[in-house]
């Protein structure tokens, strides 16, 4: 056993998980996973069970393999564990490339197409639709842990205040060679990280009983800046996500009740049946909720760093509102370094 590399991975939230789950699949690596947040949590520094979670590609086409490779995964996926639904984007000049006319992942999805002018919503120039999936988090998250454990993957609860604790958090108490940081925002403020080109993203959104498909994705709304429009069902009675707010820079993790109405109106309007034609009235709200997605100024930090001569950290955050449909892709970049130092090492040996 004196050649397995001890590999201790911070994060529980979809990044750190998917990037654990990954690593398991190969031989020689003995792992744990620990985190302050874990699935069944709600805690607005804990992104992922707030997000969606759809597939609306955001990369520009020079970083398409994240996408691409993760959607090849999660239609494999969707397949077994969820329902698939369709997809409707539309375009109003928000996020240059996710609403673009002509973007590069019209060829990944099996048939995208352009809707005719009749099916665009009011106040939008355009708008298409593929099947997609739309994650329930509530479900998926957990389901990833059951793999983990399956795979011999000890996973525990701990909050670091430097990134160096990693070191000794291997459950077989010997040193980790291999970190893996996948603190989303947390590496924010994280002790030997402290990255200041992170910042929070916030998102808004309501959560109801009330069913409809297939889901709405808008860019932008009337309502003002940072204020979107999408209605997500999630698979297996996870009820369905009435979204929400694209807030740059807002670090408050309470709802604001006049947002989330505004939030309703808009949905409601977009999917009157969804209510049964008495507006807002007509939804049966399960829960108000604020994620902050972990943006990064230059984009994700995929990367290594040497933290002493003997263990080397590797970075898996920043994934802003991507970080689903971008897991597996950047969970591979995470095994891809994590073998080059493993490598590395068995040639000094
Ligand atoms: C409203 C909303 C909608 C979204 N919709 C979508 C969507 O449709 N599709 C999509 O792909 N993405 C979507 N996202 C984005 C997605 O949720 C995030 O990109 C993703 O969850 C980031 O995951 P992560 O694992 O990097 O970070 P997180 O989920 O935030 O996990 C961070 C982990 O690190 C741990 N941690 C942090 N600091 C420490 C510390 N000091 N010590 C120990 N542990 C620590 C935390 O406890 C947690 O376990 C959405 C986000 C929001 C908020
Ligand atoms: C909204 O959901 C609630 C709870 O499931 C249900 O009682 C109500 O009839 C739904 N409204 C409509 C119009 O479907
Ligand atoms: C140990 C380690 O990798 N530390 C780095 C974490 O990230 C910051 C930048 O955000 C670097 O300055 C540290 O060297």
């Amino acid at each position: 056993m004196a050649d397995t590399v001890v590999v201790v991975v911070v994060g529980a939230g979809v990044s750190g998980l998917t990037s654990a789950l990954l690593l398991s699949k190969n031989k020689g690596y003995s792992i744990t996973v620990v985190a302050k947040h874990m699935p069944g949590d709600y805690h607005g520094e804990y992104a992922s069970p707030f997000a969606g979670a759809n597939i609306v590609p955001m990369a520009d086409e020079a970083g398409k393999r994240w996408e691409s490779e993760t959607w090849h995964e999660l239609k494999r996926l969707a397949q077994e564990i969820h329902r698939r639904s369709r997809d409707l984007a539309t375009d109003a000049g928000f996020p240059a490339q996710t609403f673009s006319s002509a973007p590069w992942y019209r060829g990944l999805f099996d048939d995208y197409r352009d809707l005719p002018p009749a099916d665009v919503l009011d106040g939008y120039d355009s708008a298409s639709e593929y099947t997609g999936v739309c994650i329930n988090t509530a479900v998926y998250l957990p389901w990833l842990v059951g793999q983990l454990l399956r795979n011999g993957v000890v996973v525990k609860r701990g909050i670091l205040a430097d990134i160096v604790e990693a070191k000794a958090l291997g459950h077989t108490g010997r040193p980790a060679s291999v970190i893996v940081n996948a603190t989303g925002l947390g590496s924010h403020k994280l002790g030997g990280v402290r990255d200041p080109a992170l910042y929070p993203v916030r998102g808004q959104t309501v959560l109801v009983r009330n069913e409809t498909t297939p889901m709405v994705l808008c860019s932008g709304s009337s309502d003002g800046p940072g204020e979107e429009l999408y209605v997500m069902q999630r698979a297996g009675g996870g009820g369905t996500v009435l979204g929400g707010t694209y807030d740059v820079g807002n670090w408050d993790t309470e709802p604001d009740p006049n947002v989330a109405s505004r939030i309703m109106a808009r949905a409601v309007r977009a999917r009157p049946g969804m209510a049964g034609g008495r507006g807002v009235a007509g939804l049966s709200v399960i829960r108000h909720a604020v994620g902050l997605r972990p943006a990064r100024r230059g984009g994700v930090r995929l990367e290594r760093e040497a933290l002493d001569g003997a263990t080397t950290v590797v970075h898996n955050y920043g994934h802003g509102g991507f970080g689903y449909q971008s897991s597996y892709g950047y969970a591979a970049g995470v095994v891809e370094l994590v073998g080059e130092i493993r490598r590395q090492r068995a040639a000094k040996l």
